[in-house]
C-alpha cells in the first residue's frame, strides 16, 4: 500500500500498482465487495471487483486533484451538456494509471482473462453522437492538461437506445445500462439539490425594494454521481457530476394506506421520469416539455453545487468570473443563464445590472449545427407554465439587450425584430441561441468554415453586432482512446518512429512524415492495418455472425443516420458499381474487391432516415448473395454502433467516408478519427474536411461536390434533381434498380417514398454530387492499386494529424475563451 497525505490528516493509501498489491486488492474485493469466493464467482462479480480494484488506484489522485485546485483557487471551466458519449471506462483507467501489464497478469494468475471481463462493460450510451462523445474527449483532455473542470450532466437511467435490425429495419430496444451495476460512479445523495418547477411568481416589498419570488408548484431532487475523469499517467483526476432525479416525497403513505396505492407513488414516478431517458434525436428538436426539465433540471443542480458546494462559502460572488467559466454546449443548457440571474437578483437580493454584470462574464456558447431546425426554440407559452420566472428573465434581458441596439441602430426596427430573443411568429417563442449570443461573452463553431457560416448566415446581425464575439475552435479527439487505446499495434510503430511523448502531444506525428517514403516502415504500416482488419473480422464474427471478406479494401462510413450527411450518395455508389457488373462493364474477378461497412442509428421518428437504413440492408441482402459478383462486393452494416464497435472497426478502416453535403456537417469529428488511424478520407469540402485536406495535402485526400457557395447558388437557383436523373444514364439506372424492387423482391413500393424524395426534392443534392462522387471513387480504386502509393498517402495522413487532438482544441478554448491555465504541481 503506497500511502499519500490529502488535506494533511487523512491518509489515503493506494494499493501497489505490483502484481502482487493487484491481486491482493482484486480478492478483497471480490469477497468483501462482492461477497463471492474466486471460485463461484460470476463473469460480471469479478468485472465489478476489478472496476472496484482499479478505482482504487485513482482515487487518492482525484482526492489530491481536488485538494490542489482548492488551494491554489484556480479559475475552473463547468462543462454544462446534456450528453456524454463517455464508451467503456475500464480500459480508460488502466491506462491513465498505466496498469494494464500489472492487472492482464495478475488477472491470468487466477485463471481470467482480461478480455473477458473488459467484454463484461456497458458503456454508457448516454449521448446521441457527436455532441456527446466531443464533451467526452474534452473532459479526458482537460483531466490530462491538469486543467481544473467539472463536467455537468444528467445520469439517464437509459442511454440512446439498442439498435437491431429485424428483416433488416431498425427496431429500438431500451439501453437498461445499469443494470449489472455502475462501478465507476459515486452516488452522494447527502449532496442533493432540490429544484422547482411551475407555479407562478409574485412581488414583494423588500424593506423598500421591490424584489420577485418565484412560487413554484412541484419540485424533484437531484442527487449527484461523481465519475472519474482520470488524466493519462499525470496524477490528475477530474470530476463528471452527473445528476439523477427523484422525488422529493417518495411515496405518500396517507394516499397509500388509502388504498391508491398507484397514487401513493405518482409523484415519484413523475419526478424520476426527469432523468428516466435521453432523448434520442440529435437535430431535430421535438419540443417536448419533458426535454425543458431536462434541461432545467441539471442546469438549476449545476449551478447550486458550484455555487453553494464547490465555492468557498464566503465566497463574494463579484468575483465569480475569476473562478468559474460555463461553457455551454449547444443551446441545451442556456437556461442556465437565467438561472444564475434569478440566483443573484431573487436569492443573493442583488439589483439587476449588478447580476447581469457578472453573468455575461460566465457563460460562452458553442454551436455544434447548421440546420436551422436544430435550433432549439421553445414556446413562451411552455416555458411561461414551467419556468415562469425564467420567462421573465429572458423577457427582460431582451428589453435591456433590444434597447441598446436600438440606441446604435435608432428607426431599424427591422433589425430588432430580427435579434430579439423572442420570435413573434409561428408562435411566440424564445430562441435559444440568440439567448445563448447575448449572454455569452464568446460564441464558437466547431470547425472553420463552420465558424465562418455561423458568422455569415445563422447569426449575421450578431456578428456585424458584436465582431469580437464571434471565434472558432475547430474540434479534435482525443489519442488516449482513438489511437493509443483502440489502435495498440499502430500506437508501437509510432512510439517506435517518434518516441512515447506523442500521446499527450500529437504534433510529434510529425516526425513520421520522412517515413512515408521508408519501404521497410510501409511495409509495417500495412501490417498494423492487416492486424487491425483481422481483429474486427474477428469481433464482426462473434458479434453479429458477419464474415468480413479479406483482402478487399475496407470503405467505411460510420455516424448518425442524416439526410444530411447523405449515406443515400453512398447507396447509390453501391447500387452503380453492381450495376456496372450485371452489365459486364466490370469484372468481378479483377476489379477491386471493397467491402462496404455501415454504423449508423437513426432518431426513431425519423421516417426518412430508417427508410435509408433499410435499404442498406435491402441493398446488401442482394449484392451480398448475388453469385454474379463472386463475392466483389460485400456490404456489412453490424447493428448498434457505439464508441466500442468504433473502436475496433475505425482503425481496420482504408478509406473513411466524409459526404455531406458542403455547408451541412459543423465539423464531423469521425473523420479525425479515421485520419488519425491511417485511412484515406473520400470527402466534400464541409466542416473539418476542409482542414484535415488542407494539412494531409490534396493529394492524400479524394475530394469531390460543389463547394458551399456553389451549393448556396444552386439552391437559390431553383435545384431540379430530376435532371440529373434525366441527364446521367448510370444514376438513372442506379435510381431505377432500386426504384423497380430489386433490393425489396420486385416490389418497387417498398423504397417508392425514398426514390420519391430524390427525386422531386432531394434537398441535401445527393443526385448534383453524384458525378463527381462515382468519379473520384474510381480515382480511390485507382489510387488503391497502387499499394505503396496508397501505404504513403496513409502514413502522411497520420503524420499530419496531430492538429486533430482534443489537447489543441482545449488550447484554443484555453487561449480564446476561458482563460484557465493548467494547474501544474507547485
Ligand atoms: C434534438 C436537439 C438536438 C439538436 C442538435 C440534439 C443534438 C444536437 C447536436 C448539436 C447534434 C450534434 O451532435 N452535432 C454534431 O456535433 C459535432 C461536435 O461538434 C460535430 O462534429 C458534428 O458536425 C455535428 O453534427
Amino acid at each position: 500500500m503506497t500511502d499519500k497525505r490529502v488535506n494533511g490528516s487523512a491518509v489515503v493509501t493506494s494499493p501497489q500498482n505490483t502484481v502482487e498489491g493487484f491481486v491482493k486488492e482484486f480478492l478483497r474485493e471480490l469477497s468483501f465487495g462482492q461477497g463471492v469466493t474466486l471460485e463461484r464467482a460470476s463473469v460480471n462479480d469479478q468485472y465489478l471487483a476489478l472496476a472496484r480494484t482499479v478505482r482504487q488506484y485513482l482515487m487518492a489522485r482525484w482526492l489530491e486533484t481536488l485538494q490542489r485546485q482548492r488551494e491554489a483557487q484556480a479559475k475552473s471551466v463547468a462543462y454544462l451538456s446534456a450528453e456524454y458519449l463517455l464508451g467503456r471506462q475500464l480500459d480508460n483507467a488502466l491506462l491513465a494509471t498505466d496498469l494494464t501489464e500489472v492487472v492482464e497478469e495478475g488477472l491470468a494468475s487466477l485463471g481470467i482473462e482480461l478480455q473477458t471481463l473488459r467484454d463484461q462493460e456497458t458503456e454508457p450510451g448516454l449521448g446521441n453522437g457527436g455532441l456527446g462523445r466531443l464533451a467526452a474527449c474534452f473532459v479526458d483532455s482537460l483531466a490530462t492538461m491538469s486543467v481544473p473542470c467539472i463536467g455537468y450532466g444528467i445520469r439517464y437511467d437509459y442511454g440512446i437506445f439498442r439498435q437491431t435490425f429485424v428483416d433488416g429495419w431498425q427496431v429500438e430496444q431500451p439501453d437498461n445500462w445499469l443494470a449489472l451495476g455502475a462501478p465507476w460512479e459515486f452516488p452522494h445523495p447527502e449532496a442533493a439539490v432540490t429544484v422547482h418547477f411551475g407555479g407562478r411568481t409574485e412581488t414583494y416589498d423588500d424593506e423598500g425594494v421591490e424584489r420577485t419570488r418565484w412560487v413554484h408548484d412541484w419540485d424533484v431532487l437531484g442527487v449527484p454521481f461523481n465519475y472519474m475523469v482520470p488524466g493519462y499517467q499525470n496524477g490528475r483526476v477530474n470530476t463528471l457530476r452527473l445528476w439523477s432525479a427523484k422525488a422529493t416525497q417518495a411515496f405518500d403513505l396517507q394516499i397509500f394506506n388509502s388504498g391508491e396505492y398507484v397514487d401513493a407513488v405518482r409523484a415519484q414516478t413523475f419526478a424520476e421520469n426527469i432523468s428516466k431517458v435521453l432523448y434520442p434525436e440529435d437535430s431535430t428538436p421535438q419540443g417536448k416539455e419533458l426535454r425543458l426539465q431536462q434541461q432545467y433540471f441539471f442546469v438549476a443542480c449545476s449551478i447550486k453545487d458550484f455555487v453553494d458546494y464547490v465555492l468557498p462559502e464566503d465566497f463574494d460572488l463579484h468575483r465569480l468570473p475569476e473562478r468559474i467559466i460555463f461553457q455551454l454546449n449547444d443551446t441545451h443548457p442556456v437556461i442556465a443563464v437565467p438561472e444564475l440571474m434569478r440566483v443573484l437578483v431573487d436569492e443573493k437580493k442583488w439589483d439587476w445590472d449588478e447580476a447581469w454584470a457578472v453573468t455575461q462574464q460566465c457563460f460562452a456558447y458553442t454551436c455544434h449545427t447548421l440546420l436551422p431546425e436544430a435550433l432549439e426554440v421553445w414556446s413562451v407559452e411552455l416555458m411561461g407554465r414551467l419556468l415562469p420566472r425564467h420567462l421573465e428573465i429572458i423577457y427582460r434581458i431582451n428589453e435591456e439587450f433590444l434597447a441598446e441596439v436600438a440606441a446604435k441602430h435608432p428607426g431599424d426596427d427591422a433589425l430588432l425584430e430580427r435579434m430579439s430573443i423572442i420570435a413573434e411568429r409561428p408562435e411566440r417563442s424564445v430562441r435559444m441561441a440568440y439567448l445563448a449570443t447575448v449572454a455569452g461573452s464568446k460564441v464558437n463553431g466547431v470547425a472553420a468554415l463552420h465558424s465562418d457560416l455561423l458568422r455569415d448566415k445563422v447569426l449575421p446581425d450578431f456578428s456585424a453586432y458584436w465582431p469580437d464575439k464571434f471565434t472558432n475552435v475547430t474540434n479534435g479527439v482525443t489519442p488516449r482512446r482513438f489511437v493509443r487505446l483502440s489502435n495498440p499495434a499502430l500506437s508501437e510503430l509510432i512510439t517506435e518512429a517518434v518516441g512515447v511523448g506523442w500521446v499527450t502531444d500529437l504534433e510529434r506525428l510529425r516526425g513520421m512524415e520522412p517515413l512515408a517514403d521508408d519501404q521497410e516502415f510501409r511495409e509495417k504500416f500495412r501490417a498494423v492495418k492487416a492486424h487491425n482488419k483481422e481483429r474486427l473480422s474477428t469481433l464482426l464474427q462473434a458479434r453479429d455472425g458477419i464474415t468480413l471478406p479479406a483482402d478487399a479494401m475496407l470503405d467505411v462510413m460510420v455516424k448518425r443516420l442524416h439526410e444530411y450527411k447523405r449515406q443515400t450518395l453512398k447507396v447509390l455508389h453501391i447500387v452503380t458499381l453492381y450495376d456496372r457488373v450485371l452489365r459486364g462493364e466490370l469484372d468481378p474477378a479483377t476489379m477491386q474487391k471493397r467491402v462496404f461497412a455501415f454504423g449508423a442509428k437513426a432518431a426513431p421518428g425519423y421516417h426518412m432516415a430508417k427508410q435509408i437504413i433499410g435499404l442498406i440492408n435491402h441493398v446488401g441482402a442482394t449484392i451480398n448473395d448475388d453469385p454474379r459478383l463472386g463475392g466483389a462486393l460485400t456490404v456489412v452494416f453490424p447493428p448498434n454502433y457505439n464508441v466500442t464497435l468504433a473502436e475496433t472497426l475505425i482503425p481496420a478502416a482504408d478509406l473513411s467516408e466524409q459526404i455531406s453535403l458542403a455547408g451541412k456537417e459543423a465539423s464531423g469529428t469521425g473523420n479525425m478519427k479515421f485520419a488519425l488511424n491511417g485511412a484515406l478520407t473520400i470527402g466534400t469540402d464541409d466542416g473539418a474536411n476542409v482542414e484535415i485536406r488542407e494539412l494531409v495535402g490534396d493529394d492524400n485526400f479524394f475530394l469531390f461536390g460543389l463547394l458551399e457557395p456553389q451549393v448556396a447558388d444552386l439552391v437559390a437557383a431553383g435545384y431540379q434533381p430530376g435532371r440529373y436523373y434525366e441527364e446521367d444514364p448510370a444514376l438513372k439506372r442506379a435510381v431505377d434498380l432500386i426504384a423497380s424492387g430489386t433490393f425489396s423482391g420486385g416490389d418497387g413500393s417498398v423504397f417508392a417514398p425514398l426514390v420519391q424524395n430524390l427525386l422531386t426534392e432531394d434537398r441535401f443534392l445527393a443526385l448534383a454530387d453524384y458525378r463527381s462522387y462515382i468519379d473520384a471513387q474510381d480515382r480511390v480504386d485507382a489510387a488503391y492499386a497502387d499499394v505503396e502509393g496508397w501505404t504513403r498517402s496513409a502514413i502522411l495522413n497520420v503524420a499530419r494529424s496531430g492538429f486533430f487532438s482534443s489537447d489543441r482544441s482545449m488550447w484554443d478554448y484555453i487561449d480564446r475563451i476561458w482563460h484557465t491555465p493548467p494547474v501544474v504541481s507547485r
